[in-house]
């Protein structure tokens, strides 16, 4: 968080006026509605307003902001939602928590991982959320070898799972939350790989509702390797017979938005005999973009960190979907988020939606966990992302 912000919140003595960057409204809110000189208050949205730089009616102090920090000046975006109109395709929320306990193999059910609670995923669909990505263990569902048979107890729990969200009418996205790798090795056995997914394909092909998500966020991998590995799960998912899904692929690393064009361009000649491929990136807003932090950058931080991969995707002529996304429960961070929802909103003819970053029973008080009730981002979240379900 900028020192100005909190120099404005926690002035000693009354304070009269906010400061640069400094909420001036919004629900519940208490503080200062009005703004230091040279700075005015900006509706964002029914929870946040905000102090921007220049007079009222002046849309300098956004774009100002933005050109000191970005090279791109022709984000199409908005801080308020003009695109009611534009929908998203698939809006949702992770479910992490089958993949816990990473390097315990298998692990006790209960002790180091668990599944995705249903009634929590049942308070999201009430919400209207429709997407959640499941989160497992290859290794605790063909913990033998890559090219082995399944592992029932895990398969099932995860099945009942995946059927309980797709019987809602939403979508399940399955997730191998292995990073490109197997026991902690990549996985260089393109056939191998190859031949999970045709098991996995074979499990689910009558369910069309479910994604197959070829792995997540490879990383420090050959750039071939991670071409080659996407186009096998390609081709095996498709000749295993499941011809109705989508299927994500992601890129090298860990399928950064904001690094997608230098690195994983070559991804752009996957094929896929159903043309139904979408490129699922991540996006995180703190200052390495690794998600670990509650700060955000700035408030434009979020359209400008995806609005190249943007472009990657329309000049290619492909369909993106940010699989992971996330920020701390600030008001920087809403500033930031609601710019990224509206920029991917305003393409959503190349973004087809987006998932929070993440809910499952076992976050705690993780920074952005959406469990309900009590997860600090859903607590802080929920309603502004609301606004964006299809
Ligand atoms: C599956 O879930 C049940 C509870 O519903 C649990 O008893 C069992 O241990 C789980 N097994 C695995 C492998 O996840
Ligand atoms: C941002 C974030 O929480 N990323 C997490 C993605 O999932 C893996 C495995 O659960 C975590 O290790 C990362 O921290």
């Amino acid at each position: 968080m900028k020192s100005s912000v909190l120099a404005g919140i926690f002035a000693t003595g009354a304070v009269a006026q906010s400061g640069p960057w400094g909420q001036c409204g919004g629900l519940s809110y208490t503080g200062p509605t009005t703004c230091v000189s040279g700075w005015h208050c900006v509706y964002q949205n029914d929870w946040y307003s905000q102090c921007l730089e220049g007079a009222a009616g002046t849309t300098a102090a956004t774009s100002t902001k933005a050109s000191s920090t970005s090279t791109s000046t022709t984000l199409k975006t908005s801080t308020t939602s003009t695109s009611a109109s534009k929908k998203f395709k698939w809006f949702g929320i992770n479910q992490s928590c089958a993949e816990f306990g990473q390097g315990t193999y298998p692990g006790v059910w209960g002790t180091h991982f668990t599944f995705p609670s249903t009634s929590s995923i049942q308070t999201h669909i009430n919400d209207g959320y429709n997407a959640f990505r499941v989160a497992f263990a290859m290794e605790r569902l063909v913990p033998n070898q890559l090219s082995g048979s399944f592992d029932a107890a895990y398969l099932k729990n995860l099945t009942d799972t995946v059927n309980y969200i797709t019987n809602a009418g939403a979508w399940a996205i399955l997730d191998p939350h292995n990073f490109g790798r197997y026991y902690g090795n990549i996985i260089t056995d393109t056939a191998a790989f190859g031949s999970f997914w045709s098991k996995v394909a074979t499990q689910y092909a009558s369910n069309s509702r479910v994604v197959f998500d070829t792995n997540n966020e490879y990383h420090d991998m050959d750039q071939t390797l991670v071409f080659n590995l996407n186009q096998a799960a390609i081709t095996a998912i498709r000749g295993a017979g499941a011809t109705s899904q989508y299927i994500f692929v992601e890129g090298n690393s860990y399928s950064g938005a904001w690094v997608w064009s230098q690195n994983n361009n070559n991804l752009a000649a996957l094929t896929d005999p159903q043309n139904k491929l979408v490129y699922e990136m991540h996006q995180y807003l703190d200052s390495d973009g690794s998600g670990t932090s509650t700060a955000c950058v700035s408030t434009t931080i979020g359209a400008q960190r995806v609005a190249d991969a943007t472009n990657w995707l329309r000049t290619n002529g492909k369909l993106g979907f940010l699989g992971e996304f996330a920020g701390g429960a600030n008001a920087d961070c809403q500033t930031a988020v609601t710019g990224l929802l509206n920029h991917l909103q305003d393409n959503s003819d190349v973004w087809l939606g987006a998932l929070w970053w993440a809910g499952g029973p076992w976050w705690g008080n993780y920074i952005y966990s959406f469990e309900p009730p009590s997860g600090t981002g859903y607590t802080y979240y929920n309603s502004l992302l609301k606004k964006y379900v299809p």
